[in-house]
């Protein structure tokens, strides 16, 4: 291995102790970008990957509120803002109980390299909270949304720190934020947050745009790896959130059999095909359990989640779609999937398959399209909003997702151009990696010690 990456690797582990999910994104990121740095050997002295894995700024806070029995609680929010290399700090917001410093830095630094291949001059960053909004109520995320924003308010802007939305933050508590934001200002800022109502600010085609825009990425990459295409193929989707119920509707548009969803449950099988309709209202209105979907089909099958290898890797399927959690696709399911017939992995959600599956599937030759790529439509997508709010105009719908088409298309060729100039076949998780990094290192050097 490379010196100076070794050195860095031993740094990274020691300084950042404990923090598994945070190791393994540098550690995947360091390994991959070996041959770029090897050929820059004045990397080192200005210390260049240092720099580019140490955070700008994190901010942690305490976020208070009242709940429905009248009783107090305390909940600890973060932001990190990572970089600003290439624009203001720009990424998601996740309330869920799992959200930990870990978890909100490797999030973090996985944005700035997705940022970067978008072409859009967005940096990176990552927030949220150890909240858990599941089975609250509609005033309970109100006052929990806005006591987060009365202290996140002081760290934001347009042109500083655009927050959107992730795991457990939607629509809702996106115009919840905003709202707060707004009356604390006393200003319409319209680019200070993304994933906004339609009636306020928001872009058509943001809610559609992270699942639209990996079935975009699958779409190119099958293409140009035997001229296959997702027409006929069986599709399995985890999760049943925003990024697999657009993924799940573009995949069907393109003629996929969507076989199978999931939730953190359990997952639904349905040979005849998932009913996407029915997914929206048990998930998007009524906020319910997947397992309510057989209320209405009695022919599908609902499979409990009983260990960390989701059921779901266990159906045969052409192409799977990870759109939940990190580490959601172990070795074992990796195996399993590969035995039964697998084509290809595109990755929606941040990091899905652990370290061990993803050298399985790449081992297997399993084409592998990665999160920081793949999953990239959704972060483009707000810097389409934050261009309109600066405009003052909207674009249709056809516009953006001709836009969010364009920009995915654009990725792959990346992860494809960079792959083939270092001989790295379809590896377009180095790919992905190395566009990325060789764009980053370049603005770094630019812009002196800093
Ligand atoms: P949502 O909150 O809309 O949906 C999340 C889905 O994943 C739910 O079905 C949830 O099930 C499931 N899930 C969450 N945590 C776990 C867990 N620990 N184990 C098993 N299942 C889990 O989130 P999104 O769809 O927005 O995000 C999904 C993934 O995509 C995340 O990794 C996110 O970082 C990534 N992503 C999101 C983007 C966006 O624009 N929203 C953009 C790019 C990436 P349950 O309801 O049971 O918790
Ligand atoms: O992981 C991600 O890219 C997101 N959650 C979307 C971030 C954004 O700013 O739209």
């Amino acid at each position: 291995m490379n010196k100076y990456i070794e050195k860095v690797l031993n740094d990274v582990k020691t300084n950042n102790y404990g923090e598994n999910e945070y190791l393994q994104a540098v550690e995947e990121v360091l390994l991959t970008i070996e041959p770029v740095v090897k050929k820059h050997p004045e990397y080192e002295k200005i210390a260049l990957l240092e720099r580019m894995i140490e955070p700008e700024r994190i901010i942690t806070f305490r976020v208070p509120y009242i709940n429905d029995n009248g009783k107090a609680i305390v909940h600890r929010g973060y932001r990190v803002q990572f970089s600003s290399l290439i624009g203001p700090y720009k990424g998601g917001l996740r309330f869920h109980p799992s959200v930990n410093q870990s978890i909100m830095k490797f999030l973090g630094f996985e944005q700035i390299f997705k940022n970067a291949l978008t072409g859009l001059p967005i940096g990176g960053g990552k927030g949220g909270s150890d909240f858990d909004p599941k089975d609250k109520s509609e005033g309970e995320i109100m006052r929990f949304c806005q006591s987060f924003m009365t202290e996140l308010q002081r760290h934001i802007g347009k042109d500083i720190d655009v927050p959107a939305g992730d795991i457990g933050v939607g629509e809702r508590e996106i115009g919840y934020l905003f709202g707060q934001y707004k009356r604390i200002k006393d200003v319409y800022e319209g680019g200070v947050i993304t994933g906004k109502g339609l009636s306020y600010g928001g872009s058509l085609v943001r809610k559609e745009a992270t699942g639209f825009g990996l079935i975009y990425f699958m779409r190119e990459m099958l293409k140009y790896n035997g001229n296959q295409s997702l027409k006929g193929k069986t599709v399995t989707i985890s999760g049943a959130g925003n990024v697999a119920i657009y993924a799940c509707q573009k995949a069907k548009e393109y003629g996929a059999n969507v076989v199978a969803m999931s939730d953190s449950n359990g997952c639904v099988y349905d040979p005849e095909g998932i009913d996407l309709a029915l997914i929206k209202q048990i998930k998007e209105q009524k906020r319910g359990r997947i397992y309510e979907y057989l209320e209405m089909h009695h022919k599908a099958e609902y499979i409990e989640s009983i260990n960390e290898d989701s059921p779901i890797w266990e159906i045969k399927t052409d192409i799977a779609l990870p759109c939940a959690t990190q580490n959601e696709l172990t070795l074992n399911s990796a195996k399993k999937l590969v035995e039964n017939g697998l084509i290809a992995v595109g990755e929606g959600a941040n990091m899905p398959c652990t370290k061990e599956a993803t050298e399985y599937f790449l081992s297997n030759n399993i084409l592998l399209a990665p999160a920081k790529a793949a999953n990239a439509g959704g972060v483009a997508t707000s810097a389409i909003e934050m261009s309109q709010n600066s405009m003052r105009y909207y674009m249709n719908f056809e516009e953006v997702d001709n836009m969010l088409n364009n920009i995915m298309v654009n990725i792959f060729n990346s992860c494809k151009t960079a792959a083939d100039e270092y001989n790295l076949g379809n590896n377009y998780i180095a790919g992905a990696n190395i566009a990325s990094f060789t764009k980053l290192a370049k603005a770094m050097e630019a812009q002196g010690i800093v």
